[in-house]
């Protein structure tokens, strides 16, 4: 039986990262081995490809570029270090994973859905992830905590490429409930935490279960 694949998704500033480290401590508690990763990154391949995105300077770069370059990365990670874990029966804790390009590329930048379905089914085929963690705060939340920070590609954008973004989030979420967990990331921190760590809790309850059993888990 496989690992399960678990991700975080949200805009910027939710907390991804904060309770991301949080998630890794809870989930290697029972001697679980957890493969901690992120994208666009989680290779040498994937972290040159982050960071020319987010650090460079590009008036000119495309949606389709950009998911592009997503969808390259996520290949690699996918071959080298997400789809081997899994196979060996390791879990995988992902920050960001494609539901970032629907929102981003999609919900934010326009990009065709149908284009984006097929770059995902080429990409991933039926790899899905088995939980989404969807932390969701309104715009000015989450970019005010990271308002003194220096800005990368995506966080120089305005107000409403936001709300689009936030909105392509909530109707991924909406159209999958089942693999899709939303969490209220305005509250205190602590607070959000144990939401995100009920939510962990059941989904290894279920899975355990399921695996016990021999349910194909994917
Ligand atoms: N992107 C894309 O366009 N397409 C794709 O397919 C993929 C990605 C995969 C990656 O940036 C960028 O790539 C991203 C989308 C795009 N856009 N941008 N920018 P990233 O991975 O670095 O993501 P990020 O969202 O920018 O990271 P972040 O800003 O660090 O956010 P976070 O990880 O969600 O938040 P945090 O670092 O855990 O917390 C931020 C601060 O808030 C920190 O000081 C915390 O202590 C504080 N915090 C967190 N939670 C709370 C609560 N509840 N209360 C108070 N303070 C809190």
């Amino acid at each position: 039986m496989r690992g399960a694949f678990i991700t975080l998704e949200g805009i910027e500033g939710v907390g991804k990262s904060t309770l991301g480290e949080r998630a890794l401590k809870l989930l290697s508690d029972d001697d679980r081995s957890v493969v901690v990763t992120r994208e666009p990154g989680g290779t040498t391949l994937g972290e040159q490809i982050r960071h020319w995105i987010l650090d460079g300077e590009h008036a000119s770069l495309s949606a389709e570029v950009e998911a592009l370059l997503m969808f390259a990365a996520r290949g690699y990670h996918l071959d080298t270090i997400i789809r081997p874990a899994l196979a060996s029966g390791q879990w995988v804790l992902c920050d960001r994973f494609t539901d970032a390009t629907y929102a981003y590329q999609g919900g934010g930048r326009g990009m065709s859905s149908r284009v984006l379905d097929t770059l995902k089914d080429a990409i991933q085929g039926a790899l899905t992830p088995d939980l989404t963690i969807l932390l969701d705060a309104p715009i000015e939340v989450g970019l005010g905590r990271i308002a003194s920070r220096k800005q990368d590609h995506f966080e120089r954008e305005d107000r409403a490429f936001f709300e689009r973004v936030r909105r392509c989030y909530l109707d991924l979420a909406a159209r999958e409930p089942q693999r899709f967990r939303v969490v209220d990331a305005t509250l205190p921190l602590e607070q959000v935490w144990a939401s995100v760590r009920d939510e962990l809790t059941r989904f290894v309850e279920r899975f355990d279960g399921d695996t016990a059993v021999g349910v194909n888990v994917g």
